[in-house]
């Protein structure tokens, strides 16, 4: 009788255990045919079946640290703190401590190589990206700067803008774009086309946009490239020729938008061939969409444009063209654009990205 019960006990026991195992099979094969594949759900059954480790509970609740208490904190020295390191630091301050004011812009005459080399002591990564590592960066922000035939400006340009992104602490990468020779300068389609170029190289990293003209050069280090809740026009008092351009109706020069602001206004018209009227444009979208456009008082919303001669045609349809700007921006943007990709030249300071459209095509196209 005993005998016969501890079989019936072992029996039991062994069965329950194969059931036991047969269900956490089960339970996983489930969880990868659902898809549920997220990087958390990695760490923890990695830990769960492979790892003795273990996970200590984030218990820092301060407001910087609220951000990462997705990510768990894993034990000093293991394998896997070195591999999830990035995620044990905190926020970069959302301004940062040794911002002061006004900076003088710094000029260059040099060449490409010698720029390169007054710059390597930054550790800017290939394509002109970087990332802080004293901290977690809280913004991701892609310059977008259409480009043509400026390279004097454009080394000033990369010489004052990678130390100043930098004592920001933030991610960021430098996207030029380019159009062919041939073509009439298009401002707003290649700031467009720098949108989807720079979000599909990186995966869609990036997370924020400044729209940027090369000529214009930031003379205050409080001016936070970053996002802020709506859409903010940097260049609020340009110092042109020793005067000073401002205006409300201004929404040129360097303007910051979060991708999905972007995508709500459908981007830019990518319609303006020539000089003038795209960022007039571009403004009455963001107003339309009920967006409120901020800007930094005098004291620091400051940019020094540096001089050239212009070599854009002025656009003579620009104004015909505002008139229906409402009527068509549903249209006319991002959801009809078509280019084609030529290049993407990956510099030690930037990414440049040459591209080439089809200027009547695009305008029968609406029309
Ligand atoms: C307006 C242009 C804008 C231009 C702004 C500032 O008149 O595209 O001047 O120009 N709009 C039209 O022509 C319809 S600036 O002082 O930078 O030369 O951005």
């Amino acid at each position: 009788m005993i005998k016969k019960s501890l079989l019936f006990l072992g029996n039991f026991s062994f069965s329950k255990i194969i059931l036991a195992f047969l269900s956490l099979n089960l339970f996983i094969f489930l969880l990868y045919v659902n898809g549920i594949e997220s990087n958390s759900l990695n760490i923890s059954l990695k830990y769960f079946l492979f790892s003795n480790e273990t996970i200590v509970p984030n218990s820092n609740n301060s407001k910087e640290n609220l951000d990462n208490s997705t990510f768990p904190t894993v034990s000093k020295n293991s394998n896997l703190s070195k591999e999830y390191g990035i995620y044990n630091k905190t926020l970069c301050p959302m301004i940062p401590a040794k911002l002061h004011g006004r900076i003088p812009v710094k000029y260059f005459n040099g060449t490409f190589i010698e720029l390169e080399n007054s710059l390597s002591n930054l550790s800017i990564e290939k394509g002109g990206l970087w990332s802080p590592k004293e901290c977690k960066p809280r913004y991701k922000v892609a310059l977008i700067i259409p480009y043509r035939n400026r390279e004097n400006i454009l080394k000033i340009f990369l010489k004052n803008l990678h130390p100043f992104l930098q004592k920001q602490q933030i991610e960021y990468g430098i996207y030029l774009i380019e159009p062919l020779q041939n073509l009439t300068f298009n401002r707003g389609l290649l700031m467009n086309i720098g949108f989807i170029e720079s979000l599909k190289k990186t995966n869609q990293k990036w997370e924020c946009f400044m729209f940027h003209d090369v000529d214009l050069i930031p003379e205050d280090e409080r001016i936070i490239y970053s996002c802020p809740e709506q859409p903010r026009h940097l260049s609020a008092f340009v110092t042109k020729f020793n005067t000073i351009v401002s205006g409300e109706a201004l929404f040129g020069g360097v303007s910051a938008l979060t991708k999905d602001q972007m995508k709500k206004v459908n981007g830019y018209s990518n319609l303006y061939f020539g000089w003038g009227g795209e960022d007039d444009d571009f403004r009455y979208r963001i107003l339309q969409n009920n967006f409120k456009i901020t800007r930094y008082p005098l004291e620091i919303g400051r940019y020094l444009m540096i001089r050239h001669t212009s070599d854009q045609k002025i656009n003579s349809e620009r104004f015909n063209l505002l008139k229906k700007t409402v009527e068509r921006m549903k249209t006319d943007g991002l959801n009809s654009i078509e280019y084609k990709l030529n290049d993407m030249i990956i510099g030690k300071l930037f990414t440049k990205v040459i591209v080439s459209y089809d200027e009547n095509y695009l305008l029968k196209k609406i029309y």
